[in-house]
């Protein structure tokens, strides 16, 4: 019994060492925007996280609830952002004062059509057209995907959190993997647009490309001119804000969409919560219409 006991602790010791092997804890100090808590998530605008991160206004997970209760916009807090190879959340929150809110957080619906001059576009509505340079600087136009349904999401290669960029990414890897299997879907082409061109050039992507094992007969990598691709992924409501001080400084939403053959679009998809199934399956609803 007591050696039972001994091993259970040893037991438990090494896996929680070994839980811990790619885990790193940052401290985040910022202003809660806006809560939800019934998807455990809190949009916090936080300063630089040194070595990380810097200054943002994205969404935050807690696994733990508890940690949101007594919470409200507008309080000012201290937090530990725990980073893992393939999420991150917030370990402990603590209120430390409060102060007016300033502006709308960043997954704010885009300002109106009238004012951006950018409608979104509808489902059935035939998306942009826009020149871009694919991963080996071949120039490639939107356009010239029509022909086969496309699945097309926006990215920046140097994305610091892994529930964001690297999600999709991760997302794209498991989709590509299912389209493969699928006989009715084989057709189907991957298309992922960085809105970083400064940083993301053509050999940034086709590395990143490698690094996903990203088969590029049936996944591009997209990146241009940077005014062009904002005005096209503003029309897929992706909305990038960039620090004066410094362009890499990158604010940004999410979004991912399903083009059909014809060139219109099927469905959007927001934020980081769809997963390559729901894809999937919307996929092949697609291909019995047509
Ligand atoms: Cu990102």
């Amino acid at each position: 019994m007591r050696l039972n006991i001994t091993l259970t602790i040893a037991l438990a010791l090494l896996a929680s060492a070994c839980a811990k092997a790619d885990e790193r804890t940052y401290p985040l100090q910022g202003q809660v925007l806006s809560l939800e808590p019934a998807r455990k998530q809190l949009t916090i605008k936080h300063e630089e996280i040194k070595g990380f991160m810097p200054a943002m206004t994205m969404p935050y997970e807690v696994r733990d609830e508890k940690l949101l209760s007594g919470l409200v916009a507008g309080d000012l807090i201290n937090a530990t952002l725990v980073v893992v190879s393939n999420g991150a959340y917030l370990s402990t929150i603590k209120k430390v004062g409060q102060a007016p809110l300033e502006k709308p957080p960043a997954e704010a619906p885009n300002p109106p059509a009238a004012s951006s001059g950018f409608e979104l576009v509808k489902p059935g509505q035939p998306v942009p057209d826009a020149p871009f340079l694919d991963q080996d600087g071949k120039a490639r136009r939107f356009s010239a995907f029509r022909g086969a349904p496309i699945v097309v999401t926006f990215i920046y290669t140097k994305c610091p959190l892994p529930t964001f960029c690297p999600l999709m990414d991760r997302h794209f890897v498991t989709l590509q993997k299912s389209l493969k299997a699928d006989a009715s879907l084989k057709n189907v082409h991957l298309v992922t647009v960085s809105f970083d061109p400064l940083t993301d050039t053509p050999p940034v992507l086709k590395e990143h490309a490698k690094r996903l094992s990203a088969d590029l007969s049936r996944w591009t990598f997209l990146t241009g001119d940077r005014d062009e691709v904002d005005r096209f992924a503003a029309r897929f409501g992706v909305s990038v804000s960039r620090a004066m001080n410094d362009p890499r400084d990158i604010t940004h939403n999410l979004r991912t969409a399903i083009v059909g053959a014809d060139g219109t679009l099927v469905k959007t998809y927001t934020g980081n919560d769809w997963s390559p199934e729901q894809i999937l399956a919307d996929l092949k609803t697609l291909g019995s219409r047509t």
